[in-house]
């Protein structure tokens, strides 16, 4: 339960550039998100396709969507069937359970990825958060760098709607205020929500941290190359829909808009590519 951190470049109370004040582990070395720079990511021919189990069923039961005042994010955890969806990442095969989903977006003019490729940033990313079956607690996965795995995942505009969607975005109006949620039928996979399979084989990979405050370096970034379509409209629903207090108040309510940190210095680190 914290100071109140915000997505404001401008604000230097609670902005970006504030976040290592009230968290030191947001002025690390190994922050995220990170420009990929092509020219400069390093092929890894050990780098094999991530492994997915779970992610072609749709679970028994309901998931939950929720506004947390940061974002939109999709709990898996406590739903049984999260304990049946993992990945399987690595040289060293190490195997991941997923735990939620959430998502980072801009405004109406602008784009909103945390992640940008030779500077160039997408509407939306998708990270899909999977915690280490090591680890036998969150608090204990944090307290080691290949304690989390985020698979990110890129958005591009289509002229259609992505109809894989349209659960979540029927729901956003549900849960247009903080600490709303609503129960979702999930009748669609994790799959659905993603690029076709077949175009997953290139991702970069790199070590870096959570992209919010305590920013902890825990974290094995994937972030694939291929982007998700999703329509104009679509996206506007979050920019329009989901909204928050302004200053922490709960008097004025504000559209919740570029939610993103903006990159990260790479420092010391070396970014992989699974192809060229
Ligand atoms: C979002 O604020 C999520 O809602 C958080 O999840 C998440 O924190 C945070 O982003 C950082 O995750 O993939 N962008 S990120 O690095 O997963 C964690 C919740 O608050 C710890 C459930
Ligand atoms: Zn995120």
């Amino acid at each position: 339960p914290g100071v109140p951190w915000c997505y404001d470049t401008q604000d230097p109370k609670c902005g970006p550039g504030y976040w290592k004040d009230l968290a030191k582990g947001c002025g690390g070395d190994n922050q995220s998100p990170i420009n990929i720079d092509r020219r400069k990511v390093q092929r890894d021919r050990n780098l094999g396709d991530v492994l997915f189990e779970g992610y072609d069923q749709a679970p028994p039961g309901k998931w939950r969507l929720m506004n947390n005042g940061h974002t939109v994010v999709m709990r898996l955890e406590g739903v049984s069937a999260s304990e049946h969806i993992n990945i399987t990442i690595g040289v060293l095969l190490e195997k991941y359970r997923a735990l939620q989903f959430h998502f980072h977006w801009g405004n109406l003019k602008g784009n909103g990825s945390e992640h940008t490729i030779d500077g160039h940033q997408f509407p939306m990313e998708l990270h899909l958060v999977h915690m280490n079956t090591k680890y036998k607690t969150f608090n204990e996965a944090k307290g080691h760098p290949n304690g989390l795995a985020v698979l990110g995942f890129l958005y591009k505009v289509s002229d259609a709607d992505n109809s894989n969607y349209n659960t979540i975005v029927a729901g956003l109006k549900n849960i247009s205020h903080q600490g709303d949620f609503v129960d979702l039928a999930s009748t669609f996979c994790l799959y659905n929500l993603l690029p076709s399979m077949a175009k997953l084989s290139k991702y970069y990979r790199y070590q870096g941290s959570l992209t919010t405050p305590d920013c902890a370096e825990v974290v094995v970034w994937t972030l694939f190359e291929e982007p998700i379509p999703i329509s104009q409209s679509q996206l506007n629903a979050f920019v329009n829909t989901v909204h928050f207090p302004a200053n922490g108040t709960g008097t004025s309510l504000v559209k919740m808009t570029n939610n993103f940190r903006p990159p990260q210095p790479l420092k010391n680190r070396k970014v992989y590519a699974s192809r060229d």
